[in-house]
């Protein structure tokens, strides 16, 4: 594999694993407000970032390359509200949605077709993060604080996680 693609997936690998954090911190704010069903949404959207990590983890390992395995710094630990931890996920799935397009123009830069395949799963995948958050968003919007927001809470600790069907 070209070295400046591996050089790039490994960093993606931290900054998935970042992802996690980044909602754990998340669901460590929802338990800390009494907000037990935010909670379990955070932890589910966490469990699949460490899968989004270790998809990327097997495949340079299938690919015969080096996981070199990175720290990364730390995720915000406060938020004013619900609605400002997911505003901040929708922002931050922007930022992970241009890493991907970045990753992807280097694969066809080095004509990495294999690499183009295995990419596209994650360029779907994000269409379907950001339109995770922003319904979230639209949602915690519509209901307002209060009731609403102690109903929405029940709604989503119905999210759990399914890992994808082995590839
Ligand atoms: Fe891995 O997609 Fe969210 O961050």
């Amino acid at each position: 594999m070209n070295k400046k693609l591996l050089g790039e997936i490994n960093k993606q690998i931290g900054l998935e694993f970042y992802s996690q954090h980044f909602y754990l911190s998340m669901a460590a704010y929802s338990a800390a407000n009494d907000l037990p069903g935010f909670e379990s949404w955070f932890l589910a959207q966490g469990q699949e970032e460490d899968f989004h990590a270790m998809r990327f983890y097997r495949y340079l390992n299938q690919r015969d390359e080096k996981v070199v395995i990175t720290g990364f710094e730390d995720p915000p630990t406060e938020f004013s509200s619900v609605l400002d931890a997911f505003e901040k996920g929708l922002a931050h799935e922007k930022t992970v949605t241009d890493r991907i397009n970045y990753l992807m123009s280097i694969a066809h830069e080095e004509k990495d077709y294999a690499a183009v395949n295995f990419l596209n799963w994650y360029v779907d995948e994000q269409v379907e993060e950001e339109d995770t958050f922003s319904t979230m968003i639209g949602k915690v919007k519509m209901v307002g604080d209060g009731m609403g927001l102690y109903e929405l809470d029940k709604e989503a600790a119905a999210r759990t996680f399914v890992p994808p069907a082995a590839e």
